[in-house]
């Protein structure tokens, strides 16, 4: 049975409108690039999410990466209402966000000290303010289409959000600031070279994704990573580590560990927080003394190590370690890709798919995707067809061609067959 009546979603982003800007509280919830009105979501259960017009999907947004065990999971659940009945929030400590640190210092080694924020921005944000104040230096190079959160020196020639409206940047982003971020492209080390030697000894920090997520799954080529410690390395520029979707995604250790690279300061979100507000970031200890109260340098937090949000979090990456759920979420990745493949043979398609572990993209173009430039060049419109095609057969993908889709452990091979059943009604729907 097609999902076809969107109707109460509607009515509820019609009110929205009224007292919300855009009638969202994240951009790319808008569903501005696939021509449609947003869904509202009613409820979500293991691999399903129910909308309030009692459309049921199989879900591979997974709150943009967040749930990695799936909705409601009964263990999270329990964890939480346990935590719940003990108060929400003191503003002062606790043992969770002390079992949380040590969790991830165990499974991260270049994470000697971490500190709990509440979103992936604070933790890029954090992390961009400590290498300047552990530095002295300015100016920041990130990559063209990597997304980093709103933070102010992140909003230029960004992805998600910005990409998928084509925004290059954002007003209220002074030009001072924006003068200090100098972009690099993605797999290609000759232009981040060039910066450094034009900019010799101005640089504070390098700030990646170390696979793309936000252009849509871009992973590093071989030696692109290396070849990037090396080089801060011997320069004296501090390596950032944008986890914030690769933490606990690709493998326990993240890219980091995928990869075998020490970056000097990692960033941690979503899937951290179980679902619940959590950011975090972490590295070696002669960085992350120099923050307040050790150091000088601010960085501060209301709900910071909230309880609600540690228990969450602990507990999901607890059920990570201990069922070391890795080899089994590869094998139902590997099928999905094998089988949208498949269905491109049969349909004589040869758009591009990207995947690392359970995180992919099948990107409109026939182009391999290895960067910004060749991630630009899918057919978005073709996306946006595919997209509302998906949801008709009762798949939610993620409404925008510049972002990744998700497995999660509660996929079982019945969704995976499923939704590569779908996957192939809805690209023949296109021909
Ligand atoms: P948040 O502030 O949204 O928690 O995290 C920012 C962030 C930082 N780094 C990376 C690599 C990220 O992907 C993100 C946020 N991701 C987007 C989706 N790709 C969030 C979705 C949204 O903006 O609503």
């Amino acid at each position: 049975m097609l999902n076809s009546n969107f109707e109460k979603s509607s009515t509820y982003f019609t009110r929205a409108r009224k007292v919300i800007p855009g009638g969202v509280n994240s951009p790319v919830r808008a569903f501005r690039s696939v021509g449609m009105n947003p869904l509202y979501i009613q409820r979500g259960k293991g691999s399903r999410i129910f909308d309030v017009d009692g459309n049921e999907y199989i879900d591979y947004v997974c709150s943009w990466g967040p749930l990695i065990l799936g909705h409601a999971d009964p263990r999270i659940l329990k964890r939480l209402t346990e935590y719940a009945h003990l108060g929400t929030s003191f503003g002062a400590n606790t043992e969770i966000e002390i079992k949380m640190a040590e969790l991830i210092t165990q499974i991260y080694p270049s994470i000697e000290l971490v500190r709990m924020v509440n979103s992936g921005t604070e933790a890029t944000m954090s992390a961009l303010r400590l290498a300047r104040g552990y530095t002295g230096k300015s100016k920041i190079i990130k990559f063209e289409g990597c997304y980093h959160g709103h933070g102010d020196s992140f909003l230029i020639k960004a992805g998600s959000g910005l990409l998928t409206f084509g925004i290059p940047g954002s007003p209220g982003v002074t030009e001072h600031t924006a003068q200090d971020t100098l972009i690099a492209r993605f797999n290609d080390i000759e232009s981040v070279e060039k910066l450094v030697d034009s900019n010799k000894s101005e640089i504070a920090a390098i700030i990646l994704e170390p696979i793309m997520g936000n252009a849509g799954v871009i992973p590093p080529r071989r030696n692109f990573l290396k070849d990037l410690r090396d080089l801060t390395k011997a320069e004296n520029i501090i390596l950032i580590f944008d986890e914030v979707i690769t933490g606990f995604r690709v493998a326990l250790g993240g890219a980091q560990e995928l990869y075998g690279i020490d970056p000097d300061i990692t960033c941690l979100g979503k899937i951290i927080g179980g679902g619940l507000p959590v950011g975090a970031f972490g590295g070696k200890r002669k960085y992350m003394e120099q923050l307040a109260p050790e150091g000088p340098v601010y960085q501060a937090g209301t709900l910071s190590g909230n309880p609600l949000a540690m228990a969450a979090g602990y507990e999901t990456l607890s059920v990570l370690r201990k069922d070391n759920i890795y080899p089994a979420l590869e094998k139902k990745s590997k099928l999905l890709e094998e089988g949208f493949k498949e269905n491109m043979k049969k349909l004589h398609l040869n758009f591009s798919l990207n995947r690392v572990g359970s995180m992919m993209s099948l990107f409109f173009t026939d182009q391999k995707v290895h960067d910004f430039n060749t991630a630009v060049t899918s057919n978005t419109k073709l996306f946006s067809m595919y997209f509302q095609k998906m949801l008709e057969n009762g798949i939610y993908i993620a409404p925008s061609q510049f972002e990744a889709s998700f497995v999660s452990t509660a996929h079982d091979h019945k969704d995976i067959e499923k939704t590569i059943e779908a996957n192939y009604l809805s690209l023949r729907g296109l021909l």
